[in-house]
């Protein structure tokens, strides 16, 4: 199974949405093996940003993601990467679709409730940035064969 990582940023936890958007993946079928809250530092903006760091909105971004903490969680599933983004709805989160969580809750393409991993390489990487080993959990959840058939599980 993939595994990729979310961040509910600081516009998630002020507007007290973080219930509502662990819910929804929850509900989606993705399995939570990871989650918790933070502060992030200089440094890891820079590296979580690295492909932002000379656009104009960077300052601006890097302001927001520091402005409040975030919750960062590690999910699982079959094709969790695709299956997650699908879930949280384009960057641009005024026309992103509705019954996504940026379509639904959200009206900014900087302040947009969450950040996703956008590859299975880049989903490695961002777990391995904000989750140390013994923080992530195997578990066999009691209702996964009312998630997947037989044959997807095999
Ligand atoms: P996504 O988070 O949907 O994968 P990326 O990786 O293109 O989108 O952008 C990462 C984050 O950078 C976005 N979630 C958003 O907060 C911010 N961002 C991206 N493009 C812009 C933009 N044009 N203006 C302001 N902020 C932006």
């Amino acid at each position: 199974m993939e595994r990729t990582l979310v961040i509910a940023k600081p516009d998630a936890l002020q507007r007290k949405l973080i219930g509502e958007i662990i819910s929804r993946f929850e509900r989606k079928g993705l399995k939570l093996i990871g989650l918790k809250m933070m502060a992030i530092s200089d440094a890891l903006i820079a590296e979580h940003y690295a492909h932002h760091a000379d656009k104009p909105f960077f300052e601006n971004l890097k302001k927001f993601m520091q402005s409040a903490p975030v919750v960062v969680m590690a999910l699982e599933g079959l094709d969790a990467v695709e299956s997650v983004r699908l879930v949280a709805g384009q960057t641009k989160s005024r026309v992103a679709d509705m019954g996504t969580i940026r379509g639904d809750l959200a009206m900014s393409i900087q302040i947009n409730l969450v950040h996703t991993s956008d590859s299975l390489e880049n989903a490695k990487t961002e777990i391995a940035r904000f989750f140390k080993e013994g923080e992530l959990f195997a578990y066999q959840p009691s209702n996964l064969k009312l998630i997947y058939s037989p044959d997807e599980l095999t």
